[in-house]
């Protein structure tokens, strides 16, 4: 087995047993945020993190609720993303939605537990005593400004502000950077800070996971354009690669965005030859 497949194991087993235990009046909670958990999600963003802190000579073990963390707030991106008032999808990963599920307001609901216990497990890790305070304290504000304003958040923003409306390239770029790239970017974070790692080693991740964000943006509006059954895209009037420049040009940028990921790798030397592995199989996934 490699560290890859036992990684997943790993990120599969703590999600089962990462809510707290609630009264009979609430803990409908626990279910609706486990329905869109555990509904099939690929696991990128917390197995970066794994192989980031064992890239960097950490124990993954004690960056597994850091991972946890980042793969909440994706969660709760796309919940508050399939709501109608904004990308309005009834479907995710071939599943009614969560608002379709439970009602919008539930969603909406499920969207900020997830988001606010996302932090809760940051706090975990260091009273757990698998992280210093002073690692906690970086992975937070790590994961408020990556999944704030400055990323997920205004990435979100953009999207929204260019319905029906021509972005062009560079707008398309600092959305993509934003939107996608910059949660990628804390997971490789928070994976080094767990390994102890300093500023410096933490830029070369940076470099790679804005590169890889971008490859893994642009399949993603290919795969979208694709998919006859699921392309909200076009249905929002939304510009993406693919209608800016058709889709094999769009794959022939995520493959240079690839190639770009990987040279960043090189300051990890072999240690980091699983993630080779998995930005290269990134480009070439079918969901
Ligand atoms: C605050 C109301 C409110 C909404 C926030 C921030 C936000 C809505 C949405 C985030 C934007 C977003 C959904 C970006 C898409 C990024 C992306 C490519 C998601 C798909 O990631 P995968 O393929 O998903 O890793 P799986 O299904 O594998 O987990």
């Amino acid at each position: 087995m490699n560290n890859t497949t036992q990684y997943i194991e790993m990120i599969e087993n703590a999600v089962k047993s990462c809510l707290p235990e609630l009264s009979e009046e609430t803990k409908y909670i626990n279910e609706m945020l486990m329905y869109s958990l555990e509904s099939g999600g690929k696991r990128v963003r917390p197995l970066l993190c794994l192989e980031f802190c064992k890239a960097a000579g950490g124990d993954p073990e004690k960056a597994v609720k850091f991972a946890l963390a980042v793969e909440f707030i994706h969660t709760y991106s796309l919940v508050h993303d399939d709501l109608p008032c904004m990308d309005n999808d009834d479907i995710r990963r071939g599943k009614p939605s969560s608002h379709i599920k439970f009602g919008e307001a539930n969603a909406l609901l499920a969207g900020d537990a997830l988001l606010t216990h996302a932090f809760y497990l940051l706090s975990d890790a260091a009273v757990s005593g698998d992280v210093s305070a002073e690692q906690c304290v970086r992975a937070v504000k790590e994961l408020s400004t990556l999944s704030g304003m400055k990323g997920m958040i205004g990435g979100q923003y953009i999207d929204l502000k260019y319905e029906n409306t021509r972005a062009n390239l560079p707008v398309l770029v600092e959305m993509d950077t934003l939107k996608t790239a910059a949660l990628i970017e804390c997971a490789c974070a928070l994976g080094l800070i767990a390994a102890g790692a300093d500023d410096g080693e933490i830029s070369y991740a940076r470099e790679f996971a804005r590169e890889l964000g971008l490859a893994f943006q642009i399949t993603d509006d290919v795969l979208e354009a694709e998919d006859e059954n699921e392309s909200s895209d076009e249905k929002n009037g939304k510009v993406t690669y693919v209608s800016l420049f058709g889709a094999e040009k769009a794959r022939e940028l995520a493959a240079i965005h690839t190639k770009n990921a990987l040279a960043a790798l090189n300051h990890f030397g072999d240690a980091a030859d699983e993630i080779r592995l998995i930005a290269e199989s990134l480009l070439y996934r079918k969901n």
